[in-house]
């Protein structure tokens, strides 16, 4: 059985984690295929959105720690770890020009629940937790969370989360703004699928350098954000979505986004 599942639907890819036995933690294996999924659904122009969930009860458990295990005196080169696949994969998902919701359908710890901290859009189900669980086994959060945690939920549940390592509700969650939304178990998938259907007729050309101004803002000043705007309206304005959105508006009727980059 393939560690990764790939599914691809109308407008949208959907990729499943596929490891429940470890509640889908991070081998070799699923870092390659993953980070292949993701090239080439990015390289696809009809794939307008991208789904990432886990199969079983978990999402995603982080690093596979089986493949940690050390006799005494021996070190694991984590550093590598990071830069062969951890650092790669969170530039990938971020440089994706579309849209990506993570359905986190159950514990998302560790690397996993930076992993969907790295993602455009977080729905989890209410009985799903977020565990910065690396303190509890002597790392820091890697995979991009001490960058997002406290531009998510400020320092003070940054350092919270990070410190005592405890699990989150996906309710708290939600409340501290760490996610999108918290939904009833029995709908995450279903309310997942329906955000990416919309995400698959959406103009997602200007959704694209939307996601590229507000990871900009994280370390520009005002200044250099009106810049960046600027530069990326002067994009957006002159695709033929633009053109289609206004007439659309105008005729009262629905508008039919090609998503593509074209000029009006
Ligand atoms: O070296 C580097 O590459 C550096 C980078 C590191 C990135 C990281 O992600 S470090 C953090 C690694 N992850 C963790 O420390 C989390 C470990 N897991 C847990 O703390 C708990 O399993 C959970 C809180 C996630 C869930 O708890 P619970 O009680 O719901 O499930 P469980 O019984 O602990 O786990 C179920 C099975 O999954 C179990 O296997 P078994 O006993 O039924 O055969 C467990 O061993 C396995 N499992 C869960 N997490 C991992 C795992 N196996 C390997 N690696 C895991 N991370």
């Amino acid at each position: 059985m393939s560690v990764l599942l790939v599914e691809k639907r109308d407008g949208y890819r959907v990729l499943t984690l596929n490891r429940p036995e470890r509640l889908n933690a991070f081998n070799v294996p699923l870092h390659e295929a993953l980070q292949a999924a993701i090239d080439e659904a990015g390289a696809d122009e009809s794939c307008r959105a991208l789904l990432i969930t886990g199969a079983g009860r978990g999402f995603c458990s982080g690093q596979d720690l089986h493949d940690r295990l050390m006799k005494p005196g021996e070190a694991v080169a984590a550093g590598q770890s990071l830069l062969k696949h951890y650092n790669p994969l969170v530039r990938k998902l971020r440089a994706l020009p579309f849209p990506v919701v993570a359905a986190v359908n159950g514990v998302a710890a560790g690397a996993g629940c930076n992993f969907a901290l790295a993602c455009d859009i977080v729905l989890a189900a209410r009985s799903a937790t977020f565990v910065e669980a690396f303190a509890r086994i002597g790392l820091i959060p890697d995979v991009g969370g001490t960058w997002f945690l406290p531009r998510l939920v400020g320092l003070a549940r940054a350092r919270g989360m990070a410190l005592l390592a405890e699990p989150i509700s996906a309710e708290q969650a939600e409340s501290w703004g760490l996610i999108w939304k918290a939904v009833d178990d029995g709908q995450l998938i279903s309310e997942a699928e329906k955000m990416c259907e919309h995400f698959a007729k959406a103009p997602t050309f200007a959704l694209g350098l939307a996601k590229r101004a507000l990871d900009a803002s994280m370390s520009n000043d005002l200044e250099a954000q009106l810049q960046l705007e600027y530069e990326l309206q002067k994009l957006a304005g002159s695709s033929a979505d633009y053109a289609e959105g206004v007439r659309a508006f105008i005729e009262k009727r629905k508008a039919v986004f090609s998503g593509a980059k074209v000029k009006a």
